[in-house]
C-alpha cells in the first residue's frame, strides 16, 4: 500500500482529497499536511497530520523520511487574485513551495502530483478548444507561476527521473470547503448565496466563460493520472481537463430550474474580470481522454442537483 504526502490538506481540494485517498488506500498511508491545523477537522483526526509550512524545505524532506512516502500531492498554492494583490508572495509560496516538493520527491524518489490551471494560459492563446500544446504567456503572476511549475516538472522528470504528473484544473466547485482568492470562485459562491438568500451578485461579468469541474470529477482524475501507466503518458505537466465551460447566466439559469426565485445581479470586479478575460472560454482535454482515459461524470445540470442537495442537507 502506497503512503501519500499531501500539502495544503485544508485546503478546497485536499480536504476532500485526504478523505479519498484515505478510503483506497487506508488512513494510516495518508499523510495531511497544512501551515495551520484544525482540530474540528477529519483530515486531522483521521490520520496522520503535520503541520508544514511549504517554503521549509527542511521540514519538508523530513516529513517525507519520516513517514516514507511513495507520493508527494502538492496542493498549497496561492490562487489567482490573491496573486494579483501580493505578486511577490505569490511567487515565492508558489515557486519555493514547488521547488520544495519537487527535491523531497527527487531525494526520496517518489512520485510527485501538482495541479496547474487554467491560468497557465494567457491573452494570446486561442480561446476556443484551446489545445494541450499551445501559446502560454499568461499576464498574472499565478499564471506565471503555473507555466513555471509545468516547465519544472518536466525538467525534473527529464533530468532526475521524478514521476511528475499534473493536470491544469478549471474552476472547481464543491460544497465541504470553499476556495479562497481564485477568480473561479464566484461559481461556488452562487450555490451557497442561491440557498441561503435566493440571490447572488456576480463579481464576473455576464457572457464570461470559463472551463470548470464538480470536485468528485477532480478527485477522480488526479487518483486515475497518479495511478495511470506511465508507458501511455505522452504529456505529464500538465494536461487539460474540463467537465464544462459556463458564464454566470448559464449557471443561474441552472439554479432557476430548481430555484425559481433566485436572482442574479453583476457588480463586475475589474480585477478578476480582467483575469477571467485573458483565460480560454473553453479548453480542449483530449489528450487527457486518450492518453489516461480521463471521463468526467458530471455535467452543469447534474453537478447543480448534487450541489443544492448537498448545501441544503448540510444546512448551508
Ligand atoms: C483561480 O480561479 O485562481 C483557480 C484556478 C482556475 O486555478 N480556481
Amino acid at each position: 500500500m502506497k503512503t501519500v504526502l499531501v500539502t495544503g490538506a485544508l485546503g478546497q481540494i485536499g480536504s476532500e482529497l485526504v478523505a479519498k485517498l484515505r478510503s483506497l488506500y487506508g488512513d494510516n498511508h495518508i499523510v495531511g499536511t497544512d501551515i495551520r491545523s484544525d482540530a474540528d477537522s477529519p483530515v486531522v483526526c483521521g490520520g496522520p497530520f503535520e503541520i508544514l509550512d511549504v517554503t521549509d524545505g527542511e521540514r519538508f524532506l523530513e516529513i517525507g523520511k519520516k513517514y516514507h512516502v511513495d507520493a508527494v500531492v502538492h496542493l498549497a498554492a496561492v490562487l489567482s487574485a490573491t496573486g494579483e494583490a501580493k505578486p511577490q508572495f505569490a511567487w515565492h509560496l508558489n515557486m519555493t513551495g514547488l521547488v520544495n516538493g519537487l527535491e523531497t520527491a527527487r531525494q526520496l524518489q517518489c512520485q510527485l502530483f501538482t495541479p496547474s490551471s487554467i491560468a497557465a494560459f494567457g491573452p494570446s492563446t486561442p480561446k476556443d478548444s484551446t489545445p494541450q500544446d499551445t501559446i502560454q504567456r499568461p499576464n498574472t503572476i499565478y499564471g506565471v507561476t503555473k507555466v513555471s511549475g509545468e516547465l519544472l516538472c518536466d525538467y525534473y522528470h527529464q533530468r532526475f527521473g521524478v514521476d511528475t504528473r499534473g493536470v491544469r484544473f478549471p474552476g472547481l466547485i464543491s460544497y465541504v470547503t470553499p476556495p479562497g482568492g481564485g477568480t473561479t470562485d464566484y461559481a461556488v459562491e452562487i450555490y451557497y448565496h442561491a440557498v441561503k438568500e435566493k440571490k447572488y451578485t456576480s463579481y464576473i461579468a455576464a457572457g464570461t466563460k470559463m472551463d470548470m469541474m464538480y470536485m468528485p470529477d477532480a478527485l477522480e482524475a488526479i487518483v486515475q493520472l497518479m495511478e495511470a501507466d506511465p508507458a501511455r503518458l505522452i504529456h505529464r505537466n500538465a494536461f487539460n481537463i474540463t467537465a464544462m465551460s459556463f458564464a454566470p447566466e448559464d449557471v443561474a439559469a441552472a439554479i432557476q430550474a430548481r430555484i425559481p426565485e433566485f436572482l442574479l445581479t453583476y457588480d463586475v470586479d475589474p480585477v478578476r474580470q480582467r483575469i477571467a478575460e485573458s483565460w480560454p472560454n473553453s479548453i480542449d482535454a483530449r489528450c487527457a481522454v486518450d492518453e489516461w482515459g480521463f471521463q468526467p461524470r458530471y455535467d452543469l445540470e447534474s453537478m447543480t442537483k448534487d450541489m443544492l442537495e448537498k448545501l441544503v442537507s448540510r444546512g448551508r
